[in-house]
């Protein structure tokens, strides 16, 4: 059976990014202008005012300062509030593809092997920009690459569930090396008119290769791969293709990001814990003695408090990374940037862990050892 390593990661930044107080300053002007629409009916008690964020309190809660954007003015515009992404011609790479294509020439450039030895592209991420064809398709054709290609969700943890899912086609031969791309416009499905929500995610891109060691020069052995789902609707989009079935009219706010925050961070940080101890040590790895966490990146208190317990002492912030300050939520993206951005100091034989966790719920580890 073929050994898979992390042959090389790819990050693709958008060149626009928001500050908590540049975001605070727009909603505060929507919601000023929106009680200001309102004021007869919120006098006479028939209407709750609309209340104010806080830069303070986005910090605070989440740790996150700033996020990057594929579109800053729309956002900060009180009278559209969302990204503006022009519609693209058939004939054009989509948004979404072309910011997969940008990380996955990052990671083929560190990875120094050849386009022609990869087998298949996998684009996993929390929200395709169409059903069909696959995103994963328009890259593997722009790339040049042969075999095959498709789209997976699994929200927050769709990377690290790409990444098993190449490392499985690499241990049983179905390809030399896997391309899993991540392109992630978070923007795009956040309401940015709903105060509890609107500072928690980012556009990024990420792209990992996945080869058999034969393929690798240095990189990370793949350790062991778990996945782990259980339902629940504390996180939900309802967007789809039903919608427009819906006798009823389409509706708004559920056809974007929703949750119930308070409940997910109870719900998933021990679930999260015990997955991540019994993976050690099923492995036969002693968690407290990873070099370094690589978590997902939506809470830095929910990180915090993962990586108490996993290496049963207060982590050093080289210890457990932390990104989220710069990029907010970048779902599927946040664990990868973290790897990414966070790995250049190892010596061989030394293990870490990937970990993601979110919608769904959903879960993934995926230790990795320097080779
Ligand atoms: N400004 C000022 N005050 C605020 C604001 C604001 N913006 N928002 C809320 N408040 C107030 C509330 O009204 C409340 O006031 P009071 O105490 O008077 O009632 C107080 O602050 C506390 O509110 P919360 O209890 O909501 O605040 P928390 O401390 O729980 O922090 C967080 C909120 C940051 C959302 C926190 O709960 C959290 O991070 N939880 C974890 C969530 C998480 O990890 N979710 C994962 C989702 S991502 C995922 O799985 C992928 C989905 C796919 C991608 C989607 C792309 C869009």
């Amino acid at each position: 059976m073929s050994q898979p390593v992390i042959a090389a990661t790819g990050l693709y930044v958008p060149p626009d990014s928001i500050s908590n107080n540049e975001l605070v300053d727009a909603f505060n002007a929507y919601v000023g202008a929106f009680n200001a629409d309102h004021a007869t009916a919120i006098a006479a008690g028939d209407m709750a005012p609309l209340l104010p964020s806080s830069a303070d309190f986005i910090e605070k809660a989440s740790g996150i300062k700033s996020r990057h954007v594929v579109n800053k003015n729309g956002i900060l515009d009180p009278a559209v509030m969302r990204p503006e992404i022009p519609e693209r011609t058939n004939d054009e790479l989509s948004v979404l593809a072309e910011m997969a294509v940008l990380a996955a020439r990052d990671a083929l450039a560190r990875w120094g092997g050849n386009v022609s030895d990869i087998g298949a592209v996998i684009c996993a991420a929390s929200n395709m920009q169409r059903p069909y064809p696959a995103i994963a398709i328009e890259v593997q054709n722009a790339l040049g690459v042969r075999g095959f290609a498709f789209d997976m969700n699994v929200a927050c943890s769709s990377a690290t569930f790409g990444i098993k899912t190449a490392a499985d086609f690499i241990s049983s031969g179905s390809a030399k090396a896997v391309l899993v791309v991540n392109p992630e416009i978070c923007s795009g499905h956040l309401n940015f008119r709903d105060r509890d929500s609107h500072f928690i995610f980012g556009d990024v891109a990420t792209a990992v290769i996945v080869a058999d060691e034969a393929l690798a020069d240095g990189g990370w052995s793949i350790l062991g791969t778990r996945l782990k789902t259980q339902f629940s609707n504390n996180i939900r989009n309802n967007f789809g293709f039903l919608n427009r079935c819906a006798p009823e009219g389409i509706g708004a706010a559920d056809k974007l990001f929703v949750q119930e925050g308070r409940k997910v961070f109870r719900e998933v940080v021990p679930m999260v814990i015990d997955m991540i101890i019994a993976h050690a040590e099923h492995l036969g790895v002693d968690p407290k003695g990873l070099k370094r966490l690589w978590l997902h990146q939506a809470n830095i208190n929910m990180n915090d408090m993962i990586g108490r317990k996993v290496l049963d002492r207060v982590p050093t912030p080289q210890e457990n990374v932390i990104i989220l300050d710069e990029f907010a939520n970048t779902s599927s993206a946040g664990s990868i940037i973290a790897f990414h951005k966070a790995n250049s100091d190892f010596a061989v034989g030394e293990t870490g862990l990937i970990c993601s966790f979110g919608a769904g719920y959903s879960a993934g580890t995926v230790f990795v050892r320097k080779r």
